[in-house]
């Protein structure tokens, strides 16, 4: 839910109007809108580069994960684990756009712990892939842009670790 329809239902259940707070957080929102779409679009339209090449990085510094027993060892694997940086890559640019991080929250990251314990896979690696693919993304933007968008990869990664 956007910071505005949040406000909305908040001050209606209570029959008021939005208060002098809700309305400075809904003008911080409305006048940073044209940065976060910017963000997003390119991220959107960079996304096939920005996982190659976090993907490339990550596994030179994590050889163990592509090795024989690593869990992204084989083609199809390799593939699955680059389909998760791709997952959280998309949920960054959602929380980008809404300007709040409970899109990637909800949909990304309750119960990540346990999820990639179940399936053997190693989070620090897969929160080191998402510090590439936000040293790769952070590269493409300008300085405040840069900054914006570098918290909602901070978030993640410390999320996971
Ligand atoms: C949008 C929210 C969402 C997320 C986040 C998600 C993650 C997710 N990653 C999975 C698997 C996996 N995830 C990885 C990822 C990796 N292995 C490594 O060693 C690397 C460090 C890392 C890549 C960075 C791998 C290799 C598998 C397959 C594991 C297996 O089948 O044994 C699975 C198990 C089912 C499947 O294979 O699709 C889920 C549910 N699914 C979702 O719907």
């Amino acid at each position: 839910m956007s910071i505005i329809t949040k406000s909305i239902v908040n001050a209606d259940a209570e029959a008021r109007y939005l208060s002098p707070g809700e309305l400075e957080r809904i003008k911080t929102f409305v006048t940073s809108g044209e940065r976060r779409v910017r963000i997003a679009q390119i991220m959107s339209e960079s996304r096939e580069r920005i996982i190659k090449e976090a993907g490339n990085q990550l596994f030179q510094k994590r050889p163990d994960v592509v090795s024989p027993g690593g869990n992204a060892y084989g083609e199809e694997m390799t593939a699955t684990c680059l389909r998760d940086l791709d997952y959280y890559l998309r949920l960054i640019s959602y929380g980008i756009v809404a300007g709040d991080v409970t899109p990637i929250e909800e949909i990304g990251l309750v119960g990540v712990t346990e999820m990639y314990k179940s399936l053997g896979t190693p989070i620090a690696a897969v929160a080191e892939g998402v510090s590439c693919m936000k040293s790769v993304a952070t590269s493409l933007l300008s300085g405040d842009d840069a900054e914006e968008a570098g918290g909602y990869f901070d978030y993640v990664i410390g999320a996971m670790s």
